[in-house]
C-alpha cells in the first residue's frame, strides 16, 4: 500500500500496559500468525480452538506452558482488517503481575513472535492505512497529555480534525493543479478569454487555500503549548520565597524551604496544570550579585540559563523588604522575556514595596499579591500566569482552544510553512508570461508538503523518528 516495506508474516508482540503490578496487564500480538501463536499457549474453555473464537468477543482462557497453567486470562481476537493495526491481532489480558507478564511474553516470543519495537503497532496501523501520520502523532500526544485541554486537543486530532482540513486543502489544490496542467496541454488552441477566466478562478482558490494554511499555522503556538507545556522559571533574589511559591502552586512540599538564603542550589522542575494549560515550573537558585560561594555561583548561572530557555517567568519579589540591587538584577535578566507575572510575596507582612516601583521594574508583567506562607493568592497567581501563557500562544479569550483544531508539532508546522511559501510563489508567478509551467511546479510543491504532513509521502527517517518516540506496545 505504501512504499515502506515490512513483513506482514512477521508477527510482533509486546506488553501494552505500564510496568509494575496492576489489576490487569495486556499483551498484544499483531501479524499473520498472531492467532496461531497465541493458540499454542492459550486454551479456551472446552478446548475450543482459538481460531474459532468470534472476533472482538472476549473469552476466558488459560495461559499455559507444557501443561503447567500460568494464569487465567481474557483473550480477544481481531481479524484483519478490522483491528488497530489492520492485521490479525490478539489481545491477552493477564493478571498484571510483573512476573506473570514477563513470563507470558517470554513464552509468546519463544513460540515465534518478535518483540515489537516502540511504536511498531501504530506504525503498522499507519502503513495499513488505518490512520494518517497526523493521527499517529495525535495518539502519542493523547497518551502523554497532562491536562484536560491537552487531552481534548490530541483527541480532536486523533479523530481526524486536522487531517480533514489538510485533505480539503489538498483536494482543492489538486483541482487547481489539474486546471493548470490542462492549460499547459492546450495552451495554443485555448480561447484567450476562457484561459483568463480559468486563471482568475485558480488564483482565487489558491488565495483561499493560503488563508487556510495561515490560519492553521496560527494555531501552532497553542497546539505546542498544550502538547509540551510552557517552561516557567521562578526568578527572584535569595529568600524571596521562590521555593515556597513552587510548593504552594504545586500543592506539595516539593522544594526545600529554609530561612537560610541560598538553599536552592540546583534547578528543580515539576509539572503544573493551570486549569488545562500545562506548565513546567522551574525553581532556581536565587539571583544574587557578587556571591563568592562557587556552588551558589553555579546555581545562579543555571538560573540565568533557565530563564533564557523558558517561555515565561514568575518574578518573585519579597514585599516585606525594600527593593534591592538583586531585584534589579532579576528585572534585568527578565527584560527580554515579555511573558511573565510578578508574584509580590510575603503579603502577610507589612509592605515595604510600593506597587508603582514594582510596575516600573517589571513593566510588562501583571502583578499578583501572594503569601506563600499563608497560602493566599495562589489562585490569582495561577490565573494570571495562565492568561499570560495563552496570550503568548495567540489565544485571546476563554474557550478558544477548547475543541479547536490545532497544529501540534514542529514537523506539521514545517510542512505548512513550506506549503504557504509554495502557494505564495505560485501567486507571484500567476501574472507572469511563463505562468502555467512555474505555477504548476509550485502547486506540486505545495501538494507535496501537504502530502508529507499527512504522511502520504513522508520520508523514511521522518517515520522512524516519529514512531520510535512511542511507547513499546503502542
Ligand atoms: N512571612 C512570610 N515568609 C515567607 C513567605 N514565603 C516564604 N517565606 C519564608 O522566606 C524564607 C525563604 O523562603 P524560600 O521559599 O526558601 O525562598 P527562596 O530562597 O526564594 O527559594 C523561608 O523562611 C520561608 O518560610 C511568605 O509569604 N510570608
Ligand atoms: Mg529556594
Amino acid at each position: 500500500m505504501k512504499s515502506q516495506a515490512y513483513v506482514p508474516g512477521d508477527t510482533i508482540a509486546a506488553i501494552a500496559t505500564p510496568q509494575g503490578p496492576g489489576a490487569i496487564g495486556v499483551i498484544r500480538l499483531s501479524g499473520d500468525r498472531a492467532v496461531s501463536l497465541a493458540a499454542s499457549l492459550v486454551t479456551l474453555a472446552n478446548s475450543r480452538p482459538l481460531a474459532s473464537l468470534e472476533p472482538r468477543r472476549a473469552a476466558l482462557a488459560v495461559f499455559h506452558q507444557n501443561g503447567t497453567n500460568l494464569d487465567r486470562v481474557l483473550v480477544t481476537v481481531f481479524r484483519a482488517p478490522h483491528s488497530f493495526t489492520g492485521e490479525d491481532v490478539v489481545e491477552i489480558s493477564c493478571h498484571g503481575g510483573p512476573a506473570v507478564m514477563r513470563r507470558a511474553l517470554e513464552l509468546i516470543l519463544a513460540a515465534g513472535a518478535r518483540a515489537a519495537e516502540p511504536g511498531e503497532f501504530s506504525q503498522r496501523a499507519y502503513l495499513n492505512g488505518k490512520m494518517d501520520l497526523i493521527q499517529a502523532e495525535a495518539l502519542a500526544e493523547l497518551i502523554r497529555a497532562r491536562t484536560d485541554l491537552a487531552v481534548t486537543a490530541a483527541f480532536t486530532r486523533m479523530e481526524g480534525g486536522l487531517s480533514d482540513r489538510v485533505r480539503e486543502l489538498r483536494s482543492s489544490l489538486i483541482g487547481v493543479l489539474a486546471l493548470a496542467e490542462a492549460a499547459l496541454d492546450h495552451s495554443d488552441d485555448a480561447a484567450v478569454e476562457e484561459a483568463l477566466a480559468r486563471e482568475s478562478a485558480a488564483g482565487e482558490k489558491v488565495l483561499l487555500a493560503l488563508a487556510d494554511v495561515r490560519a492553521l499555522l496560527a494555531t501552532s503556538s497553542a497546539g505546542l503549548l498544550l502538547r509540551d507545556g510552557a517552561r516557567v522559571t521562578l526568578a527572584g533574589r535569595p529568600n524571596a520565597g521562590k521555593s515556597s511559591l513552587l510548593n504552594l502552586l504545586l500543592g506539595t512540599q516539593r522544594a526545600i524551604v529554609t530561612p537560610e538564603p541560598g538553599t536552592t542550589r540546583d534547578t528543580l522542575e515539576e509539572g503544573l496544570d493551570l486549569d488545562g494549560v500545562p506548565a513546567i515550573l522551574v525553581d532556581t537558585a536565587g539571583i544574587r550579585s557578587g556571591s563568592s560561594d562557587p556552588v551558589e555561583k553555579l546555581g545562579i548561572e543555571r538560573a540565568r540559563r533557565s530563564i533564557e530557555g523558558s517561555d515565561a517567568a514568575i518574578a518573585v519579589v519579597d514585599a516585606s523588604r525594600l527593593l534591592s540591587d538583586e531585584d534589579r538584577t532579576v528585572a534585568g535578566l527578565l527584560r527580554g522575556k515579555p511573558a511573565g507575572v510578578v508574584a509580590l510575596n510575603k503579603s502577610d507582612l507589612p509592605s515595604r514595596v510600593a506597587p508603582g516601583d514594582v510596575r516600573s521594574l517589571f513593566p510588562d508583567y501583571p502583578v499578583a499579591r501572594v503569601s506563600a506562607l499563608r497560602g493566599d493568592g495562589s489562585a490569582d497567581l495561577a490565573k494570571a500566569l495562565r492568561e499570560v501563557l495563552l496570550a503568548r500562544a495567540g489565544v485571546g479569550g476563554e474557550g478558544t482552544v477548547q475543541g479547536a483544531v490545532l497544529v501540534s508539532s514542529v514537523r506539521q508546522k514545517d510542512c505548512l510553512e513550506r506549503t504557504a511559501a509554495a502557494l505564495e510563489r505560485a501567486l507571484a508567478v500567476a501574472d507572469g508570461k511563463e505562468m502555467e509551467e512555474c505555477f504548476a511546479m509550485e502547486m506540486r510543491e505545495a501538494l507535496d508538503a501537504l502530502g508529507e504532513m499527512a504522511g502520504e509521502t513522508a520520508p523514511e527517517d521522518v517515520l522512524k523518528r516519529i514512531f520510535s518516540s512511542f511507547c513499546v506496545g503502542k
